[in-house]
């Protein structure tokens, strides 16, 4: 018989426990470890990246924009928390240890947007100092926003796989892809927000957590993991049709990495489609947050249709020409909509039909390097424009976690333009019903992404932010499906 093991919110421990001294316990006798030994700390972070141009056996093998994403980051998790447990063990601790998560949204008890305290500790195995310092210091205190990392977007999806295969933001999961590909850029919804942006807003310019050759050398990056692997759980319970699929080029793939022994274990994604199968379970799941454009009174759930109506393809009715250079200040763009055309249907002509889903996508984004900051992207939104009423017309939030390895991808892969793109439907509709949305025009606004000082401390204002190196927006376009 086997015990479930629970993983608990690393903010709700309570006072005493000793989860996070024997995890730094763990991580110290890793670190002391050879660097060729499987088990030590950075050759398990290796296995995510590394800058290194050598390579060991199973180095470099993280699987980012596609439906590997979570499936080889659970295995990965689950070995890791085996290696960490033994080393516990070995220390005379408990062996019931879990690897706690990071609940970033949860607003209890208060500033459990911030770093765990002993991450923030010098003295400590867990604190890395390459992280995110200027003008917001996340090893002093500085919080995640509760809208540049929410969870919404991910949970409301419905279907692992892309809905819609042109848009693999509609799929929790990911782009379906059916070899092992390291870097691809169909981000699923729960990869782009919030995993890519926490890494970014915890990393900075230049940190651990902003690079995915680093990323897992970061001792906080493990716990962030593993909330976005209890997302993952969080999002099955849910159930109204959310499932793991069962696609057997999904669930027979095979991932390899290497048991607290250092011998190296090949199983398929099969073995990872449950928790509880696994043998661990998670304190809490999360459940669906309330959607801010829900809040308004009578707004229908898509814009004003004909739904009965046959629905155009999936078309792009509108794109700029000319890229949105980002460099660390609100910029803003307007693109043109054209309505669609009527067409031929059937031998006669059928007069254009509202769409049912709306997009916005980014594309053809490059730059030099990661600027280690993530942008809020808006929606027609006003000039002066209050945190309330700004939050009513954000789009998302985008950051661009692994950019410099789209550009120079390694073996498995051909260099790709970066892109991330966003599901508005209902904002269009609830922009509509209040008289917010021009057919013929939508206006893009980017802005660095917001973060909650501590208590006392005064809000950055946009000059005291960095610039940074030009990151080159190509391609801003609308799409109705
Ligand atoms: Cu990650």
């Amino acid at each position: 018989m086997t015990t479930t093991l629970v993983r608990r919110d690393v903010w709700k421990l309570p006072a005493g426990d000793k989860t996070l001294d024997w995890y730094a316990k763990g991580v110290d006798a890793m670190k002391k470890r050879a660097a060729d030994d499987p088990t030590s700390w950075s050759y398990q972070a290796a296995m995510h990246g590394s800058p290194l141009a050598k390579t060991l056996p199973l180095w470099k093998g993280c699987q980012h924009g596609s439906w590997w994403f979570v499936g080889w980051h659970r295995m990965y998790l689950l070995r890791f928390e085996q290696i960490v447990r033994a080393a516990v063990v070995a220390a005379h601790g408990p062996a019931t240890w879990t690897l706690p998560y990071w609940d970033y949204t949860s607003t209890s008890p208060a500033g459990a947007n911030t770093l765990p305290l002993a991450f923030r500790d010098p003295a400590s195995p867990l604190y890395a100092k390459e992280r995110r310092t200027t003008p917001y210091d996340v090893n002093k205190g500085m919080g995640l926003h509760p809208d540049t990392v929410s969870v919404r977007a991910a949970l409301e999806t419905t279907s692992f796989v892309p809905s819609d295969p042109n848009h693999p933001i509609t799929g929790f999961a990911g782009q379906v892809v059916s070899r092992s590909i390291h870097y691809n850029n169909g981000f699923g919804a729960l990869e782009q927000q919030p995993h890519n942006v926490v890494h970014v807003a915890i990393g900075g310019p230049g940190g651990l957590m902003t690079n995915p050759d680093t990323a897992a050398a970061d001792p906080i990056f493990w716990l962030h993991h593993a909330n976005i692997d209890r997302l993952w759980a969080s999002w099955v319970a849910l159930g109204g049709g959310r499932a793991t699929t069962t696609d057997p080029h999904w669930t027979g793939k095979k991932f390899s990495f290497f048991d607290a022994s250092g011998t190296k274990k090949s199983t398929t994604l099969h073995h990872v489609e449950s928790t509880e199968t696994l043998g661990y379970t998670y304190e809490h799941l999360t459940t669906l947050p309330v959607a801010p454009h829900a809040a308004a009174a009578g707004a229908p759930a898509a814009p004003p249709a004909a739904t009965s109506a046959p629905a155009p393809h999936a078309e792009i009715v509108g794109g700029t020409s000319e890229p949105v250079l980002l460099t660390g200040r609100q910029a803003a763009r307007s693109v043109p909509i054209e309505t669609p055309r009527a067409r031929p249907v059937a031998g006669r002509d059928v007069a254009p039909t509202a769409p049912r889903r709306v997009f916005l996508a980014l594309d053809d984004i490059t730059a030099e390097e990661d600027p280690g900051t993530p942008y809020s992207v808006y929606v027609n939104l006003p000039g002066q424009a209050t945190p309330e009423v700004a939050r009513e017309h954000l789009a998302g939030t985008v950051a661009f976690f692994g950019i410099g390895n789209a550009a120079q991808p390694g073996a498995d892969t051909h260099a790709h333009p970066y892109r991330a793109e966003f599901d508005i439907t209902r904002l269009v509709s609830h922009l509509t019903a209040r008289g917010e949305w021009d057919p013929e025009r939508v206006d893009v606004a980017f802005r660095p992404a917001d973060f909650v000082p501590p208590e006392g401390a005064a809000e950055v204002g946009e000059d005291a932010l960095p610039e940074h190196a030009p990151v080159s927006v190509g391609r801003i376009s609308l799409h109705y499906a």
